[in-house]
């Protein structure tokens, strides 16, 4: 019997990221559908994270090129997926992982890998006419998530000097995303009008995730000029939008002396982590993402015992979406919130199995694209068909960002009378 979710081909070429990096683009034909994604690539990566495959080739695109990912794809994922049932997700990534042989996909690009799990499973839903937050998702998916919208960008993400790599409001107070992203956008707005004010007209350049990168220094001054133009736009700080950090801590840890480089001060974690409780009382923060090196787990759990009924701590760097590093963070109560990036992991199923373990331990997840993004939206899909209600793709500007801006509304409306939209519920301590 002809199976028409029989994998006939898959195809590996090049394509550009966000930042004009070349990246990897895979795509999957069943007998009966098509589907194609594309590899997303960060700047403040783990240590932990899949392997991202480069040429090394210094006389194309500055060693950057993915040819090798490529050809690994089209001479040695494609004959042995093709034949396979598309449907079987988690037989075809651990077919992947196994024919790698390593543990963090170095042999055949990470890379690869994702692109080629997640065209499979975009294949499949084609084949079954689905979109994917259904065919992921089955009937109960309909959540649509709270967006962490990075509008000041720091760290390695902007040419400034704030130490803090992003600056996110989440408008709570909208009963839709629909409406979510109006607020948002509005506020955006009047930030840059603020910023341009306050600094000139060179502050409102924008970092690589769509965020303004305005020449500022302490974490005080981005997060009152966000209390400003919240406020400026007719909303309320702490009620209609909320604030969300990612500190990205182990771009500013000093491994030899064991400190915390901030705005040109030094701090040790006991002191960071007393900073951290200041800047939550004074400013409306309900998230704080990788507050603390990749490592310090233990860090983490004191901020957690300290903060998780007030905030989510959220580990990056620190889980890599890894489901052994995550258990371990579970076992020790080191966060309250995991991110969860495809590419960290290397495969759809191990990231939705890290979402899983999350949600079965009362813990969120936060569905996250990368600072280097393309057109690709299946993370917006993804946090539909999880139910995550918590998404971060950016500010709402550059298109790589707002096409899964774009895509979430398209969701929304299919779903019509069924979608939800969670609002504050997503955060500690804030059930009304
Ligand atoms: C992060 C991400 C995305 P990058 O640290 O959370 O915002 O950045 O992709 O550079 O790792
Ligand atoms: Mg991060």
């Amino acid at each position: 019997m002809d199976n028409p979710f029989t994998i006939e081909s898959v195809r590996g070429m090049m394509a550009i990221d966000s930042r004009g990096r070349p990246t990897v683009k895979a795509s999957v034909r069943t007998r009966g559908g098509l589907g194609t994604a594309l590899a997303p690539s960060g700047a403040s990566r783990g240590k932990y994270e899949a392997w991202e495959l480069r040429d090394r080739d210094p006389a194309r695109f500055r060693g950057l090129g993915v040819n090798k990912a490529i050809t690994n794809i089209n001479s040695e994922i494609a004959p042995r997926l093709v034949g396979m049932d598309s449907r079987r997700q988690v037989l075809i990534d651990a077919t992947m992982r196994k024919l790698d042989g390593t543990p963090n996909l170095a042999r055949l690009g990470g890379n690869a890998i994702v692109a080629v799990s997640l065209a499979v499973a975009k294949a499949a839903a084609s084949t079954a006419g689905m979109e994917l937050y259904r065919y992921l998702g089955g009937p109960s998916a309909r959540t649509l998530p709270v967006p962490l919208m990075n509008i000041i960008n720091g760290g390695v993400h902007a040419g400034n000097e704030l130490d803090f790599q992003e600056f996110m409001v989440a408008p709570v107070g909208a009963d839709s995303f629909r409406e979510a992203l109006r607020m948002a956008v509005e506020v955006y707005w009047s930030l840059k009008d603020l910023l341009k004010e306050k600094y000139g007209a060179l502050a409102v350049n924008v970092g690589d995730e769509g965020g303004f990168a305005p020449p500022m220094r302490r974490p005080e001054e981005a997060l009152g000029t966000l209390v400003e133009a919240v406020r400026r736009t007719g909303y309320e700080p702490g009620s209609d939008l909320v604030f969300a950090l990612d500190v990205a801590a182990s771009q500013l840890y000093d491994g030899d002396r064991g400190v915390y480089r901030v705005a040109g001060e030094e701090y040790t974690k006991y002191e960071l982590l007393d900073y951290y409780v200041g800047l939550v009382d004074q400013y409306p923060v309900v998230s704080i993402e990788d507050p603390f090196h990749e490592d310090d787990y233990e860090a983490f759990k004191e901020l957690t015992e300290r903060l998780g009924r007030r905030i989510l701590v959220v580990g990056d760097d620190l889980y890599v979406t890894n489901p052994e590093r995550l258990r371990r963070g579970i076992e020790l109560g080191a966060s309250n919130a995991v991110l969860v990036k495809v590419n960290q992991v290397g495969t759809l199923s191990d990231a939705l199995r890290v979402v899983e373990e999350a949600h079965r331990s009362s813990m969120r997840a936060i569905i996250s694209h990368r600072s280097g993004e393309t057109e690709d939206t299946s993370i917006a899909d993804i946090a539909v068909a999880t139910n995550s209600g918590l998404i971060k793709t950016g500010a709402p500007a550059r298109g790589e960002r707002t096409a899964k801006y774009n895509r979430l509304l398209e969701i929304e409306d299919e779903l019509a009378g069924e979608a939800r939209y969670p609002g504050e519920e997503v955060f500690p301590g804030r059930v009304s």
